[in-house]
């Protein structure tokens, strides 16, 4: 059989009437602006897109309070200029902009609302570490013309649409629009991406976790007692040993947990406690976790479903539990057990 081509799938998914024509062209949209941002990724030194943003002395930080990379910037302004004319979208948000952006009213503007992670894990450029895009699709409520900040406040549940693209020794796009998790592989001969994996599912067992162990004595005890049990092995009380992977760029951890099972855990801590987590809600955790629930897995904040959480401000930072769904289940259990006896 010839191969199924993202613009293939999306158009079966419209004749299915799983998508409308706007979704699916809204995809194929943020599909196309991936691919530019993997051209420049891919470029590194050459491209003289590495390093931080800003001049000598005087570096870019971005509302995160993070020094923005080159790429951070450019990988923005890719989604933003890719999505403006085309008439599917009525406003952006991005880790990189402070608020969300209307579309400029020179375009037509449609349903959606498009909140992306432009470049996840650059703090990985410059070491040439698997980095991606990472990105949610809400509706616009109905009757807002011009929404802001406050329209995205929508809990997970309510993505029509989520993926990331990964850019790594492949650039690989991983989409779900509610109906299975799936992988599609850039071509780079013919410039299409190709199905490669339909309908990924996840492990609900696992012997590998990911976490950044060096934050353990900052962790609430539930979690400490957690990592702590796996540390033990098949002599501890899991009765296993396990496996540890981080590599600090969540596409890249998603994506291996989505392949062969695992945790990722970025449990609240001591430092980020004020913030409410590290990780923030509406363009890393929620499309994530719609990804790993569409693929058999689970995801939570640790006491709560992640898709269920209501956001409260465009940039909110949650705790983040996901993967394999027994897994999660037993985080969450201790979790729950520390608040019994609090
Ligand atoms: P740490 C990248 O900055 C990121 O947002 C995620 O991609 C990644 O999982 C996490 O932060 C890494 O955090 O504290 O280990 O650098």
């Amino acid at each position: 059989m010839s191969p199924i081509s993202l613009t293939r799938y999306l158009i079966e998914e419209q004749q299915a009437g799983r998508i409308c024509a706007d979704l699916r062209l809204l995809i194929e949209v943020v599909a196309r602006a991936c691919k530019s941002i993997s051209i420049a990724v891919g470029k590194g030194d050459l491209g003289g897109v590495l390093g931080d943003a800003g001049t000598p002395g005087s570096a870019s930080i971005n509302v995160q309070g993070e020094a923005q990379k080159k790429l951070d910037v450019l990988s923005n302004e890719i989604l933003l200029e890719t999505n403006a004319w085309g008439g599917h979208l009525a406003a952006c948000a991005s880790e990189e902009m402070d608020h969300s952006q209307p579309i400029p009213d020179r375009y037509p503007k449609g349903n959606y609302l498009l909140v992306f992670d432009p470049l996840d894990g650059s703090s990985n450029i410059d070491v040439n570490v698997t980095v991606g895009t990472i990105f949610s699709v809400l509706r616009c409520p109905d009757g807002v013309s011009a929404p802001g900040d406050e329209h995205f406040l929508q809990p997970g549940t309510a993505q029509v649409a989520a993926g990331y693209a990964a850019y790594g020794s492949s650039t690989l796009l991983v989409l779900t629009v509610g109906h299975g998790t799936h992988v599609f592989t850039l071509d780079r001969e013919i410039g299409s991406f190709i199905l490669t994996r339909r309908d990924v599912r996840i492990p609900e067992e696992t012997r590998e976790f990911a976490a950044n162990v060096s934050n353990q004595r900052h962790w609430e005890a539930p979690m400490q007692r957690y990592v702590d049990e796996m540390l033990a092995g098949k002599h501890g009380p899991r009765g296993k040993d396990y496996n540890m992977r981080w590599v600090a760029s969540m596409v890249a951890d998603v994506h291996r947990i989505l392949t062969r099972g695992g945790i990722f855990i970025y449990p609240l801590d001591a430092k980020n406690r004020a913030q409410g987590g590290k990780l923030r809600l509406l363009y890393e955790a929620n499309p994530m976790s719609l990804l790993v629930e569409q693929a058999g897995g689970a995801a939570s904040t640790g006491r709560l479903r992640m898709l269920e959480v209501q956001p409260e401000k465009l940039h909110q930072r949650v705790p983040v539990f996901l993967g394999s769904k027994h897994e999660v289940e037993y985080a969450v259990a201790l979790h729950r057990a520390h608040d019994a006896n609090a």
